[in-house]
């Protein structure tokens, strides 16, 4: 057939695998509510039954049914409401920063899915396994008795092993059942994770690939062909994934594109080269309460009130700092339209706890932030009419990472001053906000046009110390309540020595001969550059300090100068000005 020629090479480097949590909502529900697990239970969003747990499957119940069919199913059918998506969203986090323990590279995917590639752990583990100890875990898909020679097969199987200890985890920890899909590839791995449910397990070799895709039948269900797409290929008669095979490529090229054409048909042959991209955190947070016709203010403040205090919640879950709020509110005249707002919000009315970094209004900003959403709800409702609202909605959008305390480079400057410093190098404007609010003590301790420039302008050097940043405030290390401490709990994890007691720590030097002394040199290969601070330089993380010895190591060539000159003033934008004595 033509269409074989549009097919990319299929190589089986990597190992994916997809998790899929089991009638998910439902699952929160009977984690709320034990006793709902012993009856067959439904989740309800309006007149949609959304989900069902398993006992209610059995009796014939379909998830994605209205209420009244599934009524008509299952009489006794218990239905709980799930229009509050705040503990499913909740969970959802826990679940994806469970899975980062084992892989930086984690895909979200909706509420209740995960991408996992795990392709570095399985080439890890086999180096140290005896082939034939090699069990593969759970359920095998396909018939074929051929095998790859590229040592996929083992690689998946120790695949499955992570997989089911991954699925053992999440039932520990989080007490919820899951099931998961185990492939070389994204497509492969999320289809083969629905073969068996609930509570199970499959693995797909390559060699099965096109046997699970004619299994699939249906085009529409290849993850990614939308509506339109399935309506055009209807069109052309290609209903299945065999229309497909035997269709003509060049009708296909044109009807779609030739990108698309050439996607469909690798992804119709369990061919996906995409990769796992690290989700990073929302892009909105939000909460919406539909209730019944609100016709007078004070009833539409005081839910917006509630509302707010709640996100609050989500926002210092999330921990970054919102610039953005947005009102949305649907009227009862347009059932299924909503119409928003939105305006930007300085980050200062956001206050930071100084021991646990949580996140709260005080009086003040509260007040400010009520106004501010009572006059986006005035812009879009006339209230000198008559009017119904049937849904209210907040939301937060366009955050800035918060570089304070434990994570901020401005925390190895400041003694005992709680930094409450955002920084952001995308706003420059948020930037000199906040760093006009830095207590006294901090403003002295940074040159602040060098700062501002710095943290601003993109550069190699930056970006590194922003990463840095990120990562603590992502992977949540634990709170440290004095500024002393923050700074060696930073060295540890750089030092990967994270697992040493605190005691230990708070008595350690913190320079590389105490280092040396016992057994932890971080880097032998550092040193504090002659006229740099020392005191400052060795409490720096270790990636800090060795660019500034490099850097200063390229200024010394570049001037052709001897190690023990001073050191010149560096350009106005390097942090190695912050380690120049004076
Ligand atoms: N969901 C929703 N609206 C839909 C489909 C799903 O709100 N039209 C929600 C409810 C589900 C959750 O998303 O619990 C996850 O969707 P899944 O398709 O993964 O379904 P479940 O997890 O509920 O069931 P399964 O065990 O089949 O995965
Ligand atoms: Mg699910
Ligand atoms: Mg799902």
């Amino acid at each position: 057939m033509s269409n074989d020629l549009a097919l990319d090479l299929d190589e089986h480097s990597h190992t994916i695998i997809h998790i899929d949590l089991d009638c998910f909502y439902a699952q929160v529900e009977m984690i709320r509510n034990p006793s709902l697990r012993n009856v067959p239970l439904g989740i309800q969003q309006k007149s949609l039954l959304v989900t069902c747990n398993y006992i209610a499957r059995e009796c014939g119940v379909k998830k994605c049914t209205t209420i009244a069919d599934a009524k008509s199913v299952c009489p006794n059918l218990v239905l709980i409401n799930g229009e509050d998506l705040y503990d499913y969203r909740k969970i959802s986090y826990q679940v994806t920063a469970y899975l980062q323990r084992y892989s930086p590279l984690v895909e979200r995917l909706g509420l209740d899915e995960n991408f996992v590639d795990v392709t570095s752990i399985v080439n890890d583990r086999i180096q140290n396994v005896i082939i034939d100890d090699i069990k593969i875990e759970g359920h095998v898909f396909g018939e074929t008795n051929e095998f790859c020679q590229c040592g996929c097969q083992d690689r998946l199987k120790i695949g499955s092993m992570i997989a089911q200890q991954i699925r053992d985890g999440i039932r520990k920890e989080l007490n919820l059942t899951s099931c998961a899909g185990i492939a070389h590839n994204k497509l492969l791995a999320k289809l083969v994770g629905s073969v068996h449910k609930p509570n199970q397990q499959t693995t797909i070799f390559p060699n099965s690939a096109l046997e699970l895709m004619l299994d699939f039948k249906k085009v529409a269900r290849i993850p990614g062909v939308g509506h339109t797409m399935a309506e055009t290929l209807e069109r052309l008669n290609i209903k299945t994934i065999e229309d497909l095979h035997n269709c003509k490529f060049e009708e296909l090229k044109s009807a779609l594109t030739p990108e698309k054409a050439k996607w469909l048909v690798n992804m119709s042959y369990g061919r996906d080269t995409s990769a796992v991209k690290p989700s990073g955190k929302p892009q909105s947070i939000g909460l919406e309460d539909s209730c019944k016709t609100i016709t007078a203010e004070a009833e539409i403040k005081e839910k917006f009130h509630q509302l707010l205090n709640r996100l609050i919640i989500l926002v210092s879950e999330d921990g970054r700092i919102p610039t953005t709020i947005k009102v949305t509110i649907r009227k009862f005249d347009k059932i299924s339209h909503r119409e928003s707002r939105q305006c930007n919000i300085s980050p200062n009315l956001f206050i930071i706890e100084k021991h646990s970094s949580n996140i709260h209004l005080n009086e003040q900003s509260e007040n400010k932030l009520m106004s501010i959403i009572m006059n986006l709800f005035n812009k879009l409702v006339n209230v000198s009419q008559p009017y119904h609202i049937t849904l209210l909605g907040l939301s937060f959008t366009k955050f800035q990472e918060r570089f304070s305390g434990r994570s901020s480079i401005a925390s190895y400057f400041i003694k005992d001053v709680a930094v409450q410093s955002i920084t952001s190098i995308e706003n420059m404007r948020a930037t000199q906000d906040i760093t006009e609010n830095l207590p006294t003590t901090s403003q002295h301790a940074l040159n602040t046009d060098a700062f501002l420039e710095s943290e601003i302008e993109p550069s190699p050097k930056k970006s590194k110390i922003t990463s840095f940043a990120v990562q603590h405030a992502q992977f949540n290390e634990p709170e440290y309540s004095s500024p002393s401490k923050l700074r060696v709990a930073d060295l540890q994890l750089n030092s990967k020595e994270s697992d040493k007691s605190e005691s230990e720590t708070e008595t350690g030097k913190l320079d590389s001969k105490a280092n040396e002394s016992n057994g932890h040199n971080i880097n032998q290969h550092i040193q504090c550059p002659p006229d740099a601070d020392e005191e400052v330089f060795w409490e720096l993380p270790t990636d800090v300090q060795q660019e500034l010895w490099s850097e200063w190591k390229r200024n010394r060539q570049r001037d052709n100068e001897s190690t023990n000159k001073p050191l010149k003033k560096a350009k106005t934008n390097t942090i190695l000005n912050y380690f120049v004595k004076s």
